[in-house]
């Protein structure tokens, strides 16, 4: 026995990779970017970029190998349009990468900061360049979302997670068109008191398929007197049935240490929102927003995530949560 606890992510050596000094015009921060491997290999991040108003639009940025490189395009990729949606009045935030081989195109669920709080709206795009809007499909207070790739028993399934304070869960909902949602479902809980991942939860990167299910990088933050630590867990969910939670971390995974990551605009945060799978089907790139300020890189393997989930399912024992 030794004290040394399992570790999952592997930090890149050049982190952060991406920060406000990479960018070809003035902005204050670039972080929480979607992430999706273009046909022909290139790593495309669409990175929620903070303007030195505080409101976010998003940039595409492309490299060949992931890590370094980056193209970025010359001006923002996609702004926020609030006189055709006046839910983006205050910005658009977090966009979660979707591609659906059904509809041959890259769906993006992200946040509208409207006037009465964060939403979620959709928008797809084939490349990047252009993108057409389906506007804010679920009402404040909700965020964290990103769609399944493809439909369950005819319907196409979105998680995301509404506030009903003082808590909020990971919630899951059905629409036959995209548009209209409905059969919501809690997949799972905030846990409550001294956890980890007491109070807020949310969806991090969009799932990953497995064959034992939709594996799942949450987040969790924990309150403290001294400000939130934003932590991330794993869990499993079933692939027909995703609302059902087949285990669950008791452990966070990967924490706030690096300082880029304890400190900046909002520190001790590490929040993904992308990641893209190597060609060996195992290693997965996770692109993160470390301190709401830079994005950084971690790998991991989705056979070891996996392993460390049998050792530490908690789900069942811990039902009172
Ligand atoms: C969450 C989201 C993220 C942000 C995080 C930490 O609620 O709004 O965009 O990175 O807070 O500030």
């Amino acid at each position: 026995m030794n004290n040394q606890h399992a570790q999952l992510f592997h930090r890149n050596k050049l982190n952060p990779i991406l920060t406000a000094d990479n960018w070809p015009y003035p902005i204050n921060s670039v972080f929480n970017a979607g992430a999706t491997l273009l046909p022909d290999g290139t790593t495309l991040l669409l990175c929620r970029v903070e303007d030195r108003r505080g409101l976010s639009h998003f940039c595409a940025a492309r490299s060949a190998n992931g890590i370094d490189g980056w193209l970025i395009d010359p001006q923002p990729t996609l702004l926020p349009d609030p006189v055709n949606h006046p839910e983006e009045l205050w910005g658009i935030e977090d966009p979660r990468i979707t591609f659906v081989k059904e509809l041959k195109k890259y769906v993006v669920a992200y946040t509208a900061y409207t006037r009465d709080g964060p939403g979620v709206s959709l928008a797809m795009t084939e490349d990047f360049h252009n993108f057409e809007r389906y506007g804010i499909i679920m009402s404040p207070e909700d965020k964290d979302a990103a769609l399944l790739p493809y439909r369950i028993d005819g319907n196409w399934a979105l998680i995301h997670r509404p506030v009903s304070a003082p808590r909020a869960h990971m919630w899951i909902s059905y629409s036959p068109d995209l548009i209209h949602w409905g059969s919501h479902k809690i997949m799972m809980d905030a846990r409550k008191g001294a956890w980890w991942d007491a109070n807020k939860i949310g969806l991090s990167p969009p799932p990953i398929e497995t064959p034992q299910g939709w594996l799942i990088i949450y987040h969790g933050l924990r309150q403290t007197c001294g400000g939130c630590i934003y932590r991330l867990g794993l869990a499993l969910f079933d692939l027909n049935k995703p609302e059902l939670c087949l285990k669950r971390g008791s452990e966070w995974i990967f924490a706030p240490e690096e300082l880029y990551e304890q400190h900046g605009d909002v520190g001790n945060v590490v929040f993904p929102c992308g990641y893209t799978i190597s060609p060996d089907g195992d290693t997965v790139n996770v692109y993160y927003g470390a301190a709401d300020t830079s994005i950084a890189l971690a790998t991991c393997s989705i056979k070891e995530m996996l392993q460390w989930l049998e050792q530490h399912d908690s789900y069942i024992k811990e039902k009172v949560i």
